[in-house]
């Protein structure tokens, strides 16, 4: 089954499924790229910030603890994007001569070109091998391509936006892929005060909503689909007490939507289900990292302690 077919299959099951739901790793195309990059240019948005802030300004504290002295190795970043966190690990890591291969991996191919490009600009000794494809397929030939120790980094709080089983089958099937003193760094977004995380999702000047619809239009554009974007809204709930931050779209009339030959009818007010933004407690990253095969070895904030960088190994 090729992309489209399987995106088409992806939005059908959930379109007919009772709640509705649709899966929020079909934003990104090159639109959705784009909005989720001036999501990230605002104020609200702490995560982009408070993680940039641990890769500026404990860079060496994460080498350290990364073993990077250990060479060589290939540095795997999972949905890596513009890659601009990573970017001070990958140029202290120039600096120091230390040798290693960073492998890029991102569902958007633009993206991924867009890095490399910037990456020889800015770090002309880097090595780089850019993987364009799904995380998990992409680490499965990274690691088949070589036995060099393994690093992988899954920044940004990209595993919120599974479900906790999903999170927890993400991070099996990692851990199952790796062998002894390989490593795997990943972003959480800690719990914190209901308002702030609320407000990161729920922007006014509607660049989450534009977000959100933007799957419509994807839809509409790769699916022969009709959806009528200005007949859905975008809502945003936080639940403190088990930290899911979720977005749905709300159909603001009884309407019917044509994908292709299937008819899907939407009575007024219903939701879909859209993303998870999850975030956790320290307590339960731990907790987590056992369960999954690996041993936590350290969890690295910024100076709010809204965000941490978890380092386990195998
Ligand atoms: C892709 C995980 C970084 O869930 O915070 C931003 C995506 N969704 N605003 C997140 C997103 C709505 C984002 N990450």
């Amino acid at each position: 089954m090729d992309k489209l077919e399987s995106f088409q299959e992806d939005v059908l099951q959930g379109l007919k499924d009772y709640p509705k739901r649709l899966q929020s790793k079909y934003f990104y195309d090159e639109n959705g790229a784009a909005l989720f990059q001036r999501i990230m240019d605002m104020p609200a948005y702490y995560l982009t910030a408070c993680e940039l802030e641990i890769f500026r300004d404990k860079t060496t504290e994460l080498a350290e603890v990364l073993h990077v002295q250990q060479e060589p190795f290939d540095l795997i970043e999972l949905g890596a994007g513009d890659a601009m966190k990573s970017s001070f690990l990958l140029e202290h890591l120039v600096r120091e001569q230390v040798d290693f291969t960073y492998m890029p991996v991102d569902i958007c191919e633009p993206v991924l070109l867009t890095l490399c490009d910037r990456l020889q600009q800015d770090l002309p000794g880097l090595e780089v091998i850019p993987w364009h494809g799904e995380n998990l397929e992409m680490l499965r030939k990274a690691t088949e391509q070589s036995d060099r120790r393994k690093i992988v980094l899954f920044l940004g709080s990209n595993i919120g936006n599974m479900e906790l089983d999903e999170a927890h089958g993400f991070c099996r099937s990692v851990s199952r892929r790796l062998k002894a003193d390989d490593m795997m760094l990943i972003g959480f977004d800690l719990q914190k005060n209901p308002h702030t995380v609320l407000e990161a999702y729920n922007d006014k000047e509607g660049i989450t909503g534009a977000f959100n619809l933007n799957l419509l239009e994807r839809i509409n554009r790769e699916l022969h689909a009709d959806f009528n974007t200005t007949a859905f809204q975008h809502y945003q709930a936080y639940d403190p007490i088990d930290g899911g931050c979720r977005s749905y779209l709300v159909s603001l009339a009884d309407q019917k939507v044509h994908i292709g030959e299937e008819c899907i009818p939407f009575v007024i007010n219903e939701p879909i289900a859209v993303e998870i933004s999850r975030k956790y407690t320290t307590t339960e990253i731990d907790r987590m990292a056992i369960e999954c095969g690996f041993a936590p070895i350290a969890q690295i904030a910024d100076s709010k302690n809204w965000f941490v960088d978890a380092i386990w190994h195998i």
